[in-house]
Protein backbone atom coordinates (compact mmCIF):
# COMPACT_ATOMS: atom_id res chain seq x y z
CA UNK A 1 0.00 0.00 0.00
CA UNK A 2 1.15 2.90 -0.84
CA UNK A 3 1.31 6.33 1.46
CA UNK A 4 -1.16 8.33 0.20
CA UNK A 5 -3.83 5.69 0.63
CA UNK A 6 -1.87 4.91 4.35
CA UNK A 7 -2.45 8.72 5.20
CA UNK A 8 -6.52 8.37 5.44
CA UNK A 9 -6.55 4.84 6.31
CA UNK A 10 -4.12 6.05 9.78
CA UNK A 11 -6.10 8.86 10.21
CA UNK A 12 -9.28 6.44 10.55
CA UNK A 13 -7.88 3.75 12.87
CA UNK A 14 -6.73 6.77 15.20
CA UNK A 15 -10.10 8.53 15.41
CA UNK A 16 -11.82 5.18 15.39
CA UNK A 17 -14.02 6.00 12.65
CA UNK A 18 -15.64 2.64 10.84
CA UNK A 19 -14.87 2.31 7.35
CA UNK A 20 -14.33 -0.66 4.51
CA UNK A 21 -11.71 -1.00 2.17
CA UNK A 22 -12.44 -1.84 -0.97
CA UNK A 23 -10.02 -3.81 -3.23
CA UNK A 24 -8.49 -1.78 -6.65
CA UNK A 25 -7.31 -4.69 -8.89
CA UNK A 26 -4.78 -2.08 -11.22
CA UNK A 27 -4.28 -4.86 -13.76
CA UNK A 28 -7.47 -4.52 -14.58
CA UNK A 29 -7.49 -1.11 -15.04
CA UNK A 30 -10.97 -1.07 -12.60
CA UNK A 31 -9.38 2.32 -12.08
CA UNK A 32 -10.38 3.67 -15.40
CA UNK A 33 -13.70 1.72 -15.63
CA UNK A 34 -17.08 4.52 -16.81
CA UNK A 35 -18.39 3.72 -12.80
CA UNK A 36 -15.02 4.37 -11.08
CA UNK A 37 -14.57 7.63 -13.29
CA UNK A 38 -17.78 8.83 -12.87
CA UNK A 39 -16.95 9.19 -8.76
CA UNK A 40 -13.41 9.91 -9.18
CA UNK A 41 -12.30 11.97 -12.87
CA UNK A 42 -8.69 11.29 -12.82
CA UNK A 43 -9.05 8.07 -12.18
CA UNK A 44 -6.51 7.51 -9.45
CA UNK A 45 -6.85 6.58 -5.81
CA UNK A 46 -7.86 6.85 -2.73
CA UNK A 47 -11.33 8.03 -3.19
CA UNK A 48 -13.84 8.08 -0.07
CA UNK A 49 -17.38 7.29 -0.22
CA UNK A 50 -19.03 9.27 2.97
CA UNK A 51 -21.59 7.60 3.83
CA UNK A 52 -23.04 9.85 6.63
CA UNK A 53 -23.00 12.63 3.93
CA UNK A 54 -23.78 10.75 1.07
CA UNK A 55 -20.88 11.91 -1.10
CA UNK A 56 -17.72 11.25 -2.81
CA UNK A 57 -14.08 12.85 -2.03
CA UNK A 58 -11.03 12.21 -3.73
CA UNK A 59 -7.37 12.99 -3.12
CA UNK A 60 -6.05 12.45 0.44
CA UNK A 61 -5.39 15.60 1.44
CA UNK A 62 -8.81 16.66 0.67
CA UNK A 63 -10.19 13.83 2.11
CA UNK A 64 -7.74 14.05 5.31
CA UNK A 65 -9.39 17.71 5.48
CA UNK A 66 -12.51 16.58 4.92
CA UNK A 67 -12.43 13.72 7.64
CA UNK A 68 -10.51 15.85 10.11
CA UNK A 69 -13.67 18.74 10.10
CA UNK A 70 -16.05 16.47 9.93
CA UNK A 71 -15.40 13.99 12.86
CA UNK A 72 -13.43 16.85 14.71
CA UNK A 73 -10.50 15.65 15.17
CA UNK A 74 -7.15 16.76 14.95
CA UNK A 75 -7.90 20.28 13.36
CA UNK A 76 -7.49 23.44 15.87
CA UNK A 77 -10.23 25.88 15.70
CA UNK A 78 -7.39 28.79 15.98
CA UNK A 79 -7.20 30.37 12.44
CA UNK A 80 -3.26 30.15 12.54
CA UNK A 81 -3.13 26.52 13.70
CA UNK A 82 -5.64 25.53 11.18
CA UNK A 83 -3.21 26.91 8.65
CA UNK A 84 -0.47 25.06 10.04
CA UNK A 85 -1.90 21.97 9.52
CA UNK A 86 -3.44 22.73 6.21
CA UNK A 87 0.80 23.51 5.18
CA UNK A 88 1.87 19.89 6.58
CA UNK A 89 -0.93 18.07 4.72
CA UNK A 90 0.06 19.90 1.47
CA UNK A 91 3.75 19.47 2.49
CA UNK A 92 3.00 15.34 3.05
CA UNK A 93 0.92 15.46 -0.49
CA UNK A 94 3.47 17.45 -2.62
CA UNK A 95 6.87 16.35 -1.61
CA UNK A 96 6.29 13.33 0.87
CA UNK A 97 3.94 10.90 -1.19
CA UNK A 98 5.00 11.46 -4.40
CA UNK A 99 8.84 10.11 -2.83
CA UNK A 100 7.12 7.38 -1.13
CA UNK A 101 4.91 6.64 -4.58
CA UNK A 102 7.91 6.28 -7.16
CA UNK A 103 9.43 4.09 -4.56
CA UNK A 104 6.38 2.15 -3.55
CA UNK A 105 5.12 1.89 -7.98
CA UNK A 106 7.74 -0.15 -9.09
CA UNK A 107 8.35 -2.11 -6.00
CA UNK A 108 4.29 -3.32 -6.32
CA UNK A 109 4.82 -3.90 -10.41
CA UNK A 110 7.70 -6.55 -9.66
CA UNK A 111 6.29 -8.32 -7.31
CA UNK A 112 2.91 -8.37 -9.33
CA UNK A 113 3.55 -7.83 -12.41
CA UNK A 114 1.16 -6.63 -14.66
N1 LIG B 1 -2.28 13.29 -5.42
C1 LIG B 1 -3.05 12.07 -5.40
C2 LIG B 1 -2.20 10.92 -5.91
C3 LIG B 1 -3.03 9.73 -6.23
C4 LIG B 1 -2.22 8.70 -6.97
O1 LIG B 1 -1.26 9.01 -7.70
N2 LIG B 1 -2.61 7.43 -6.82
C5 LIG B 1 -1.92 6.36 -7.51
C6 LIG B 1 -1.57 5.24 -6.57
S1 LIG B 1 -0.39 5.72 -5.41
C7 LIG B 1 -2.82 5.78 -8.58
O2 LIG B 1 -4.02 5.72 -8.39
N3 LIG B 1 -2.24 5.32 -9.68
C8 LIG B 1 -2.94 4.64 -10.72
C9 LIG B 1 -2.97 5.39 -12.01
O3 LIG B 1 -2.49 6.53 -12.05
O4 LIG B 1 -3.50 4.82 -12.96
C10 LIG B 1 -3.57 11.82 -3.97
O5 LIG B 1 -2.89 12.21 -3.02
O6 LIG B 1 -4.67 11.25 -3.83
Amino acid sequence: MSPDKLLNVIFLEEAGVPYDLTHIDFSKQELKAPDYLALKPNGKIPTIEDRSEGRVIFESGAILWHLAENYGKYLPSDPVKRSEVMQWIQFQVDHVEPMMGQRAFPLGLALNPI
